[in-house]
């Protein structure tokens, strides 16, 4: 019999980006079309990995910004991040760096699986993120993180 294990992950981003329907769509396997801002919703999945098994608790949360305190339940127990922006808002990837930088304060030295995902592709024309920034970005990010926990040493 397969071995069931528990993860909890956290979706986090700007408000509007579209974290609930990122969520819904993973869980129900169908697209939200309406809009209601999210107080913080929980989702549960059992994921087939090969012949692991494991029983996903997705957490869904109200959007946050660059002021926003993460709440315990947002660090501690948590095995993963999904963080959300929109290609049509660079204020939402802006949001991400500060998100990011939170959550390392929070976890320490801790390994921090993190998925960045770049929503709302399809209004390509309202872009206001172009293809090349993510490649550059990121390895900046992780550069920084990297020199921060060196000086700590
Ligand atoms: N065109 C397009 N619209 C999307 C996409 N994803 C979400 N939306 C729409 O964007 C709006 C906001 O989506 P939500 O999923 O509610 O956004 P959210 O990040 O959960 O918002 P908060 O809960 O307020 O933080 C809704 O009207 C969705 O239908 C997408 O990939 N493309
Ligand atoms: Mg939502």
């Amino acid at each position: 019999m397969p071995l069931v294990r528990y993860r909890k992950v956290v979706i986090l981003g700007y408000r509007s980006v579209g974290k609930t329907s990122l969520a819904h769509q993973f869980v129900k396997g169908e697209f939200l079309e309406g809009y209601d801002p999210t107080v913080e919703n929980t989702y549960s999945k059992i994921v087939t990995l090969g012949k692991d098994e494991f029983h996903l608790h997705l957490v869904d949360t109200a959007g946050q910004d660059e002021y926003s305190i993460l709440p315990y339940s947002f660090i501690i127990g948590v095995h993963g991040y999904v963080l959300v922006y929109s290609v049509t808002s660079l204020h939402s990837f802006q949001v991400i760096e500060s998100l990011y930088q939170k959550l390392h304060e929070g976890h320490g030295k801790t390994r921090l699986p993190v998925v960045l995902v770049g929503n709302k592709a399809d209004l390509s024309p309202d872009r206001e993120l172009g293809y090349l920034v993510i490649p550059f970005y990121v390895p900046n990010l992780l550069l920084e993180r990297y020199r921060k926990l060196k000086g700590r040493n």
